[in-house]
């Protein structure tokens, strides 16, 4: 039994759900948080369903903090949308307090709890099987940056510390590899190298962050597919979710993580590199339907670094499911050994598929100047 499931019914005991609870079980492919749905049963209507998730005690130190950014992006959301004359309870997450009235549970091992009602009528892509599915996602995270352009990023909470700070991942990488805890880097050389021979990129938006040509702006951060539920029967993209790294950060990030994840056609832990490769044509799609999305938000120059963004994201993630192998596979959840390897191993293919695109993503960005 995980650590999860020996505290699930302590924290389930902890929620009001308004009905009896009938069953928990695991949910989703979340690679960070324990989630799973809570179905309930009123007496005289349907099934309800919640989302309960203990959130990951290894990549939140503050979750009480984490948890504040939420309640207040949720309801500044709320508001905006209830203006709009649209429909919060499916449009944002509403976080559902504990019976004591805060916005989460500790249980015994301290670790934090927290409920959101699910959003029915919706479904989570873990790929898209349409570019109609990708472009929805695009246009919802376009929407999300636009939202919350003028939120006062200074009462944010780093939830994350130096979260996407690519010359930071570096050099986390570099560590690792010294220390070799696990004794894996000698299994992992080329990866290796791959990631280290490119560490002048990981200083291309920071250093434009630096010089002031890229705006800091409230960002997502985890801009995957699977982080947007689109209308079941509509297929638009009408909720954006895992707000767990919302902070001050790039917008060409939240563009890029996307096309990192997205715009190819195979799972990110993929074996055989032969089926992975990038999309140009989902490339476009994508930049086509954030751009709308995000409404005239974007400047000149965040246009511009849009291709760096899909790549600098793609290789950071690189980075990072290597120095976790080489860590001992203490931060993203596995199902196998060597799974985070894999996962360095498609995002290297991908960046890759990046450099040698390059002139043709430029001239997609350039298109939609
Ligand atoms: P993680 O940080 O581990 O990725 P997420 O918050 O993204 O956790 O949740 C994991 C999965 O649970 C999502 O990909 C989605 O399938 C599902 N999910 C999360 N919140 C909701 C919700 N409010 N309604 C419906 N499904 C949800
Ligand atoms: C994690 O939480 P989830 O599964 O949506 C990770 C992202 C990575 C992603 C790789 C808080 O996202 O940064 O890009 O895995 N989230 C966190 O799939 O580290
Ligand atoms: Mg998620």
């Amino acid at each position: 039994m995980s650590t999860a499931e020996r505290y699930l019914n302590e924290s389930l005991a902890a929620f009001d759900f308004g009905a009896p609870v009938v069953g928990a079980i695991r949910f989703g492919e979340g690679h960070i948080n324990d989630t799973f749905v809570v179905h309930t049963q009123p007496a005289d209507a349907s099934c309800r369903r919640f989302i309960l998730q203990r959130i990951s005690p290894v990549a939140f130190r503050e979750p009480e903090r984490l948890m504040e950014n939420i309640v207040n992006v949720t309801e500044y959301l709320g508001g905006i949308i209830d203006q709009s004359g649209g429909d919060r309870s499916r449009e944002a997450l509403q976080v559902v307090p504990a019976k004591d009235g805060a916005p989460f549970f500790r249980d015994g091992e301290g670790c934090c709890w927290r409920v959101f009602p699910f959003v029915e009528g919706t479904v989570c892509c873990q790929s898209a099987d349409t570019p109609g599915q990708f472009a929805a996602a695009g246009r919802a995270f376009g929407r999300f940056q636009r939202l919350l352009r003028d939120y006062p990023a200074d009462t944010l909470h780093e939830t994350i510390p130096r979260f996407h700070d690519t010359e930071d991942r570096l050099a986390k990488l570099k560590w690792a590899v010294d220390a070799d805890p696990k004794g894996r880097a000698a299994g992992c050389q080329p990866e290796i190298k791959f990631c280290l021979d490119r560490e002048a990129d990981c200083s291309v938006a920071l250093q434009a962050l630096r010089e002031g040509r890229l705006p800091l702006r409230v960002t997502h951060n985890d801009t995957k597919l699977n982080n947007v539920l689109l209308d079941r029967e509509t297929g638009a993209g009408i909720c954006v979710i895992d707000l767990d790294t919302v902070m001050p950060g790039l917008s060409i990030n939240d563009f890029g993580d996307s096309i990192r994840f997205g715009a190819n056609h195979s799972a990110e832990d993929e074996r055989d590199l032969g089926k992975v490769s990038l999309d140009v044509g989902l490339f476009d799609i994508y930049t086509a339907a954030f751009l709308e999305g995000a409404g005239g938000t974007l400047t000149d120059a965040e246009l511009e670094y849009l291709p760096w963004g899909a790549k600098l994201m793609t290789l950071e993630c690189g980075i990072r499911f290597l120095t976790d192998h080489l860590d001992g596979d203490v931060y993203f959840h596995i199902q196998r050994e060597g799974q985070n390897l894999d996962r360095c191993r498609t995002q290297c293919k991908l960046v890759a598929d990046m450099e040698k695109h390059w002139s043709e993503l430029e001239a997609i960005v350039a298109k939609y100047r």
